[in-house]
C-alpha cells in the first residue's frame, strides 16, 4: 500500500498536488504537512518543520510512509532577503528527507527543482538539459545543489529520487509566495477584480511558465513512470509555454478589453533576466511521454472563468 508524506503541502503547488494524490491513492494514505496549521484541511494534516529531522522521522515511522514529496522551500525572490537562512532551510530540509528516506527504505522521493538553476551563461532560448549551471539566486543555487544530492543518493544508495525543473506555475486554486514568476498569477486576480495591474517585470521579459493542470499531470507522469525509463537523475527540464507580461496582458484583454497595466520593474527584474526564455524538454518527452496541453489563451480562459466563480 502506498503511504505518502508531503512537505510544504500548504504552498502553491502543494495544496493542489495534495488533492490530486488524495484522489489517486485515498485521502487516508496522504499525510499533508506544512510549517503553518491548515485549519479547514480535508484529510490528514500535521504541522511540521521540515528542518527538524526527528519530527520528520516520527511522521514517517508512525504512518509507515513509503513515498515522500518534498515541496517545502523558500523561493527565488523571498530567498534573496536572507540568503544564508534560505540556504539553511532549503538544504537542511532536503538532507532530512534524503536521510530519512535512506534509513527507512522509502520507495520514491519527489523533489521539485526550478528554471532558477540556470544562470545567465546559457542559451536562453530552447535551454538544453545539461548546460553549465550558474544560478544567480540562493534559491537557484540550493535547487541545483539539491538536484545533485538527489542524483548522489540514487547513485550511492539506490534511492529512487525523481525531479522536475518547474517553470513558473500558474493556477487559480492557490496563491504563490515569494517567487519571481508570481506576477503571472496576480495579474489574473487583478483583472477579475477589475483593478489595474502594476507589473514588477518589464513588458518584454519572456519567461517559461506552465498551467497548474499541466504541472500536476507532469508530476504524476514522472512519478508513475517505470524506473528504467528515468534517464535523468538530477532533474528533468519541463516546458509548458513561454510569454512576456505584455503577452499575458494582451491575452487577458481579449476577455476584459478595459483591463489596464503599468510596468514598475523592481529587484525581481534582474532575477528574471538571468533565467531562460524557453526550455528544451526532449528528455521528458522521450522518457515518460511529456506533452503540455495548455497554451496562453486556453489558460487565460480557464483562469478567468474559475476566478470569476471564486470572487462571486
Ligand atoms: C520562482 O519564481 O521562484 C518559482 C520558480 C520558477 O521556481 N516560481
Amino acid at each position: 500500500m502506498i503511504k505518502i508524506l508531503i512537505t510544504g503541502a500548504g504552498g502553491q503547488l502543494g495544496s493542489v498536488l495534495t488533492k490530486e494524490l488524495q484522489q489517486k491513492f485515498g485521502v487516508q494514505n496522504v499525510i499533508a504537512t506544512d510549517l503553518l496549521e491548515k485549519p479547514n484541511f480535508m484529510g490528514h494534516f500535521e504541522q511540521l518543520d521540515a528542518t527538524d529531522y526527528k519530527a520528520i522521522e516520527k511522521i514517517v515511522v508512525e504512518n509507515k510512509i513509503n513515498q515522500i514529496y518534498h515541496l517545502a522551500a523558500i523561493l527565488s525572490a523571498k530567498g534573496e532577503e536572507n540568503p544564508l537562512k534560505t540556504w539553511d532551510i532549503n538544504m537542511k530540509s532536503l538532507f532530512n528527507v534524503l536521510e530519512v528516506s535512506r534509513l527507512y527504505g522509502i520507495d520514491k522521493v519527489f523533489y521539485p527543482s526550478s528554471i532558477a538553476v540556470f544562470g545567465d551563461k546559457i542559451p536562453r532560448e530552447n535551454t538544453p538539459q545539461n548546460p553549465n549551471l550558474t544560478p544567480t539566486t540562493v534559491y537557484g543555487i540550493s535547487k541545483s545543489s539539491g538536484e545533485n544530492w538527489g542524483n548522489y543518493y540514487f547513485e550511492k544508495y539506490g534511492l529512487d529520487v525523481r525531479s522536475l525543473r518547474y517553470p513558473g506555475i500558474i493556477g487559480y486554486q492557490s496563491l504563490p509566495g515569494g517567487g519571481t514568476t508570481d506576477y503571472a498569477v496576480d495579474i489574473y486576480h487583478k483583472a477579475v477584480k477589475k483593478e489595474k495591474f502594476s507589473c514588477f517585470l518589464e513588458k518584454n521579459t519572456v519567461l517559461p511558465m506552465i498551467f497548474m493542470n499541466d504541472a500536476i499531470r507532469a508530476t504524476v507522469a514522472l512519478m508513475d513512470a517505470p524506473k528504467e525509463n528515468i534517464s535523468v537523475r538530477t532533474s528533468y527540464n519541463l516546458a509548458g509555454m513561454s510569454f512576456s507580461p505584455k503577452e499575458i496582458f494582451e491575452s487577458i484583454k481579449k476577455i476584459y478589453p478595459n483591463f489596464r497595466i503599468s510596468y514598475k520593474p523592481d529587484f525581481r527584474q534582474k532575477i528574471a533576466s538571468s533565467w531562460p526564455q524557453s526550455i528544451n524538454d526532449t528528455n521528458a518527452r522521450e522518457d515518460w511521454g511529456w506533452k503540455p496541453a495548455y497554451n496562453l489563451d486556453r489558460m487565460s480562459k480557464i483562469m478567468i472563468q474559475k476566478l470569476e466563480e471564486q470572487y462571486k
